[in-house]
């Protein structure tokens, strides 16, 4: 197995037992780990925001992606490989952006409390931190102690990203899946009242 996943600076060595998600989230979860640690997010992450007004819709889809692809555990920002094809990779990955916001964060915390903070959850908060300064309010309680995963495949990306193309049956049944009802379908979809979106079948139409 070694050597067949790149993991992107993102394993997190926590004393935990290291497999898959802690336990339980919870508030505050590196409040005695890191104590600084969501105020350093929200403070980088709204630095980058007020830089580029484009930033709360990238990495609030790039959450959507990651967590919908074996759960909220950065599977979404692990580079390819020679042999193995990454999330990133797949088809739906098109136009997903924000990684370097991620990685930057990622950094200063690696400085400030080495091996503490997972990319998941900075991906969770900086989703959140974002949107939020977009709206000028704080939106939704984020809790952490995500673990960050080292299996991140195109093919499983492009089975559990709904496409664009999908009627409501198959949204309902992708959802269901991962154990979302038809609420969550609907508020969720709410997200798309932000960010650019591009219609590359209109192309398709009219291509010569
Ligand atoms: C219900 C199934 C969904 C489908 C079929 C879908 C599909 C898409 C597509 C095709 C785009 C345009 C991508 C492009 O720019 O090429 C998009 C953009 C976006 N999606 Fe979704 N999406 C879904 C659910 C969600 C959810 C659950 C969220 C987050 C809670 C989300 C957040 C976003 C955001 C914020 C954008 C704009 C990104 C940007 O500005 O670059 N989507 N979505
Ligand atoms: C991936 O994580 C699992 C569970 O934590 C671990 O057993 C395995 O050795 C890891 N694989 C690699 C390539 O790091
Ligand atoms: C601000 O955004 C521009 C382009 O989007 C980028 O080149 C520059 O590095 C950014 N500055 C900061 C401080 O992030
Ligand atoms: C991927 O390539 C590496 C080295 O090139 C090799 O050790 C590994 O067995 C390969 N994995 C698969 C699944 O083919
Ligand atoms: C909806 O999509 C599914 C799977 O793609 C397909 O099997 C089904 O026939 C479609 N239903 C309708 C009403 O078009
Ligand atoms: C679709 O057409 C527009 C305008 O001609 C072009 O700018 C864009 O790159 C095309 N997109 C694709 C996916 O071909
Ligand atoms: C953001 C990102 O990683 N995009 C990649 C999506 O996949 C294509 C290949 O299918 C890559 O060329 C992009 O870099």
């Amino acid at each position: 197995m070694k050597a067949t996943f790149l993991l992107l600076a993102c394993v997190v060595l926590l004393g935990l037992s290291s497999g898959g998600q802690a336990d339980e989230l919870k508030k505050h979860f590196y409040k005695k780990l890191c104590p600084q640690a969501e105020d350093m997010v929200q403070d980088l992450v709204w630095a980058s925001v007020k830089n580029n007004s484009a930033l709360p819709a990238k990495l609030l889809r790039l959450f959507f992606h990651d967590c919908f692809v074996r759960g909220c555990d950065a599977s979404v920002l692990l580079d390819s490989t020679a042999n193995i094809s990454a999330e990133k990779d797949a088809i739906p990955n098109r136009s997903l952006a924000g990684f370097e916001v991620i990685d930057q964060v990622k950094a200063a915390l690696e400085k400030a409390c080495p091996g503490r903070v997972s990319c998941a959850d900075i991906v969770a908060l900086a989703a959140r931190d974002s949107v939020s300064f977009q709206f000028q309010k704080p939106l939704w309680e984020v809790k952490t102690g995500r673990r960050d995963g080292n299996v991140s495949l195109a093919s499983e990306a492009l089975a559990d990203i709904p496409s664009p193309g999908a009627n409501f049956t198959r949204l309902v049944q992708q959802f269901a899946s991962k154990n979302l009802d038809v609420e969550d379908l609907v508020v969720l979809s709410g997200a798309h009242t932000i960010g650019v979106g591009h219609n590359p079948s209109l192309n398709a139409t009219h291509a010569a």
